[in-house]
């Protein structure tokens, strides 16, 4: 049977970065994000079927092959096993935003897969399973499953608290389109083995993770700002320690111009993915005021906290 969903990215306020277990996805640390709305979101149909004699993966309308084709494989094959099939699949996926570009774009899309797979093999799993599912093809992924604000930890995600709770906003300012050239995957790898800052970073996690908990229980924007930086800041001076740097000259613009908005009071949190472009976070009250500040950027996208995964009957094929 063939099945359609869709799935939106997310940013991460308390950054994944690091697996305890490399093979089932398992992160070193929680993390919690916020789903981005419909701007970032990849849509996928599968099919699997007799019919196919090998998977077949076609992603923005150009058929994969290598690592991209491979990491879909994998899941399938995961997915073959709990539904006990030995059936190839077409899987056709397109998505709303630069792919690889620090946006990430493997949240939206393994989780798209995860729920289209449940639809197309009638596999009836849970929203927590599904987040599980989705962890397999992407960590981060496992916490694109729901809408709105999203903690997860060891095997799954669980909603902290859904879109409608809390008016922020995420203005990406996109700096790059380029495919980055070292993977998170990879970069997270080496900055476990090699980074001494990271050791600091996970003993003192915990105390970032509560404050953002407890910035989004109680709506105290100033307090989530300010871990939300420090969060970012922490996992790119772990990363920069291995040699590697994702951010750009415009990027650390933006955090000035962050820093310099911010002196007053706290209007705005910066943050970065594994990749340049800027994502601001901030109260949908102070969104003029950050346009302005960014009047020299020409590629802004700006994002609502957005819905969970959802099916659609819409095939891409
Ligand atoms: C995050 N990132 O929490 C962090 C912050 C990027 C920086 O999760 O190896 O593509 O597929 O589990 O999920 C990007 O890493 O890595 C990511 P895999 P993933 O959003």
């Amino acid at each position: 049977m063939k099945a359609t969903a869709i799935a939106n990215s997310n940013i991460a306020f308390v950054k994944y970065w690091g697996k305890k277990d490399a093979l089932f996805n398992i992160p070193m640390n929680p993390s919690i994000s916020m789903t981005l709305d419909d701007n970032f979101s990849s849509t996928t149909t599968v099919e699997f079927s007799d019919k196919y004699i090998e998977d077949i993966f076609i992603l923005n309308n150009e058929k994969q092959i290598g690592s991209k084709l491979v990491r879909v494989t994998d899941f399938l094959d995961f997915v073959r096993k709990i539904a006990k099939t030995d059936e190839y699949a077409k899987v056709v996926s397109i998505n709303k935003f630069p792919t690889a570009s620090g946006i990430a774009s493997s949240a939206s899309g393994f989780a798209a897969l995860a729920v289209t797979c449940n639809y197309a093999l009638s596999l009836n799993l849970t929203l927590q399973q599904l987040s599980g599912l989705a962890r397999q093809g992407s960590g981060s992924a496992a916490r694109s499953i729901y809408g709105g604000f999203v903690f997860w930890k060891d095997e799954y995600a669980v909603q902290l608290k859904n879109k409608d709770y809390w008016n922020l906003r995420d203005v990406v300012v996109i700096l790059s389109q380029k495919e980055k050239s070292v993977s998170s995957r990879e970069a997270m790898q080496s900055t476990v083995e090699k980074s001494h800052l990271y050791k600091k970073r996970l003993q003192n996690i915990n105390l970032t993770l509560n404050n953002v908990k407890a910035a989004i229980n109680t709506k105290n924007f100033k307090l989530l700002a300010k871990d939300i930086m420090k969060d970012s800041d922490e996992m790119h001076a772990c990363i920069q320690e291995t040699g590697l740097n994702y951010l750009n000259n415009d990027s650390n613009n933006i955090k000035n111009l962050i820093k310099d908005m911010n002196k007053d009071k706290i209007k705005a949190a910066y943050t970065f993915d594994a990749g340049p472009n800027a994502h601001i976070i901030t109260l949908q009250k102070n969104l003029a005021e950050i346009k302005e500040a960014l009047i020299n950027y020409d590629n802004i996208i700006i994002s609502k906290p957005g819905h969970g995964v959802r099916k659609s009957n819409n095939h891409l094929f």
